[in-house]
């Protein structure tokens, strides 16, 4: 059998997607809560009404069999200023998510910040103001006094890496001081770690960022060369200073040749070092390809879009041998095993899947998803894990993206990535009634059989 018997078979959402109930239980605005919505798709005031549906879901997650289930906590409902006072109707309704995972025996794996930084720290500066530092940490330790006798697994920051790279496409910031931005999320991180060794000495921390392989787009050396500055921008230099408490050299250099402001004092390089997470956890959707890139012009410019390039490094090109999703992502899971292969090998910790998944126009008919596109995608990519694990990559937990259809950032209710169906659209709310989707059924079964049958 390739994965061990405690192998946690989990699913995955985030508060400000799936809970709704946005102003309810004494909460506070996020910036989730306040950002311009795309046109033509919803807000985020009801998404599936989790919020008020919490025991129908986890009843029917535990049908599923889960024995994990990774979601976030809302910051605003707990601080809802921020780092103000303590909300108690916000402290209970966590308190009744994670009693009712423990009455099933469902591993609650917490998320503790997912996209939605409290508005009231954004109009301050959000993550520009080191006050938005002491809030987390302060944060952090309300969630480990509260929750800490039951939660072992504690994740910091999900895809602060995006965040860094993309914040203006996910509304959560964009600047030209955006790696100084990630330096204090960096140090946010640090502190939360370090407060969880020293408060919950049986807990286990980690980040969650979106990793994946970068490729070059030929043999070249100048290709293969790019995809080392592509791969350090898009992934190691979150994942070297959050293990090792250093900054890639490679990453300071694109830094520096775009005109970002970044500085670091020898404190916060202490405390960055003093920080050591328990396993990595990451999100993995699919790989990128990269060819050299030529320096346009001597000026300095920062180009805050920089996922798709940095001047004069590398600059991102489709992969001819990936087919593509409905929304033109590429599909690649052997991607998958070449990115914990690659994660494994420069860490040397247990890893986590905290997402992966596909997003795609389901159709409800006669109560019925017919979802056998995702069914195809999970089970390659379980495929790819588990002979990952047979090469002794040591892995924790799979939770695919998402538990239960909910909001995606960019479509609504248009791009559904679940194993139970959400009977809305985003023009209205409909029923919210639940269905379970064919996946549902072929997961169960993987769970069930520990990996073993995947057809
Ligand atoms: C990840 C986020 C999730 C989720 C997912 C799917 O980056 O952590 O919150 O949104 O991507 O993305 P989308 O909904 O844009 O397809």
């Amino acid at each position: 059998m390739a994965f061990k018997k405690d192998f946690l078979w989990g699913a995955s959402t985030s508060a400000y997607q799936v809970e709704g109930g946005y102003n309810e239980g004494g909460k506070g605005a996020s910036v989730q809560d306040v950002k311009k919505i795309p046109d033509g798709t919803p807000d985020f005031k009801v998404c599936s009404d989790h919020y008020h549906r919490y025991k129908e879901d986890i009843k029917l997650f535990n049908e599923l069999g889960l024995k994990a289930y990774r979601f976030s906590i809302a910051w605003t409902r707990i601080l809802p200023t921020g780092d103000g006072e303590v909300n108690k109707e916000g402290i209970d309704f966590y308190n009744n998510i994670i009693n009712e995972c423990k009455k099933y025996n469902i591993e609650p794996i917490v998320t503790m910040y997912h996209f939605d930084l409290p508005y009231e720290l954004d109009k301050v500066g959000g993550w520009s103001n080191d006050k938005t530092v002491d809030a987390f940490e302060k944060f952090a330790k309300v969630l480990f006094e509260n929750y800490g006798d039951r939660v072992k697994y504690w994740l910091t920051i999900n895809e602060q890496n995006i965040m860094t790279l993309m914040g203006s496409v996910i509304g959560t910031g964009d600047s030209s001081e955006i790696y100084q931005d990630n330096h204090r999320m960096l140090l946010a991180q640090a502190k939360a770690m370090i407060l969880c060794h020293k408060m919950l000495p049986n807990a286990k921390i980690g980040p969650a960022p979106n990793i994946s392989a970068v490729y070059p787009n030929s043999n070249t050396p100048e290709d293969n060369l790019a995809a080392q500055y592509a791969n350090v921008h898009r992934n190691w230099q979150f994942l070297d200073a959050c293990v090792f408490g250093i900054y890639n050299k490679l990453a300071l250099e694109m830094i520096k040749s775009q005109g970002y402001k970044l500085e670091i004092s020898e404190d916060d390089i202490k405390i960055l070092k003093n920080a050591k997470p328990d396993f990595i956890a990451f999100n993995y959707y699919n790989t990128s390809t990269v060819k050299a890139s030529q320096k346009i012009n001597d000026s300095t410019k920062i180009d805050q879009q920089n996922m798709s390039g940095v001047n004069g490094f590398f600059e991102q090109v489709d992969n001819k041998n990936l087919q593509k999703t409905e929304f033109g992502w590429e599909v690649d899971p052997v991607g998958f095993r070449v990115t914990l292969n690659e994660i494994y090998s420069r860490y040397n910790l247990p890893l986590m899947i905290t997402e992966n998944g596909l997003g795609a126009y389901d159709k409800l008919e006669d109560g019925k998803v017919h979802d056998d596109y995702r069914i195809k995608y999970l089970k390659d990519h379980i495929e790819q894990m588990r002979r990952a694990t047979e090469s002794g990559v040591e892995i924790l937990s799979y939770n695919p993206w998402s538990a239960i259809d909910l909001i995606s950032t960019h479509e609504g209710f248009l791009k559904r990535y679940g194993f139970i169906y959400v009977d809305r659209d985003n023009e209205s709310e409909k029923t919210l009634n639940r269905y379970k989707k064919d996946s549902f059924f072929w997961y169960k079964k993987v769970i069930e059989s520990n990996g073993e049958e995947l057809d």
